[in-house]
């Protein structure tokens, strides 16, 4: 747990959104959409809730951040480049040959990596097993699993949600970004979700339901995650996908699209505008 104030975990949270955008531009490929909705999220984590080790990332005290949904490796990259992992001149190599920032996370190339990920539905299971390896060895870790809503249109996910009830994993925590688009369409179209909540609580899992992007509302989550309790725990993260940049917001289309040079300029332009009034 850190102390950084509201307002600075805001401007760490549009500084990443803004190299979100140059990284994406400079790649001409890669996800827009998820990363900029998940940056509050991916802020309070890196730079209050989780114990991580940016120059020994290997340290055995450290907390497991598991990315289900690797597709959003952007905001990750640069959460973990403002704290320090890895330069960061290094972002804008994102998704270049030979480059240790891959369009898909790749565990051995990047240290701070827990998981590779790129094929959705697994790493709920990855992180529940990584749960109960620490509770079979007596260990505080706490392990947490950023999960999206499109992967719980698959099997696995619902099977890892099974198992955490079972073996009481009360190290784990979900966070699930339910921005309601998958690839190519609305997830309530496609194969509706309906209440996320619901479901969980009827597999036994302690339920939060928050908006995603108001930094108290995930203070307050995270915090309760802490407490004491003999479950696993889920938090239900509504999100805006696209968020900071109006033309992106609740838009599918900028699922798995990077931006040109014009939209690229005006994104850049109204993540700066939202800054001045954040200072
Ligand atoms: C097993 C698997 N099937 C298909 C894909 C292709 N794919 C990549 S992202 C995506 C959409 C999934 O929905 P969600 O994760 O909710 O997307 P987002 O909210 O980021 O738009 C799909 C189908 C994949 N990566 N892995
Ligand atoms: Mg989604």
């Amino acid at each position: 747990m850190h102390t950084t104030s509201i307002k600075e975990l805001k401007l760490i949270a549009n500084t990443l959104r803004q190299n979100i955008i140059k990284m994406l531009y400079k790649a001409k490929s890669g996800h827009t959409a998820g990363p900029l909705g998940m940056a509050d999220i991916f802020t309070a984590l890196y730079f209050h809730h989780l114990n991580v080790y940016p120059k020994k990332p290997k340290h055995p005290d450290r907390d497991l951040l598991v990315l289900s949904n690797g597709h959003i490796c952007p905001v990750l990259y640069a959460a973990m480049a403002k704290k320090g992992f890895f330069p960061k001149k290094e972002l804008l190599t994102f998704r270049q040959t030979g480059s240790r920032l891959q369009g898909h996370p790749h565990r051995e190339s990047l240290p701070g990596l827990e998981t590779s990920s790129g094929p959705l539905g697994s790493g709920l299971s990855q992180a529940a097993g990584m749960a109960l390896a620490l509770k079979k060895d007596g260990k505080k870790n706490k392990v947490v699993c950023v999960t999206s809503d499109g992967e719980h249109q698959e099997g696995n996910t619902w099977e890892a949600v099974m198992f955490a009830e079972k073996y009481a994993l009360d190290n784990l925590t979900v966070i699930v970004d339910r921005n309601r688009i998958q690839i190519d369409g609305f997830t309530e179209e496609i194969m509706p979700l309906k209440s996320l909540r619901e479901k969980y609580a009827s597999f036994g899992w302690g339920t939060i339901e928050i908006n995603g992007n108001n930094m108290k509302d995930i203070l307050t989550a995270l915090h309760i995650s802490m407490k004491p309790r003999k479950h696993a725990l889920v938090i239900i993260a509504h999100t805006t996908p696209g968020k900071g940049v109006s033309f992106m917001e609740n838009k599918y289309e900028w699922h798995g699209k990077p931006p040109s040079e014009e939209e690229a300029v005006r994104a850049l332009e109204e993540l700066e505008e939202q800054r001045r009034h954040l200072e």
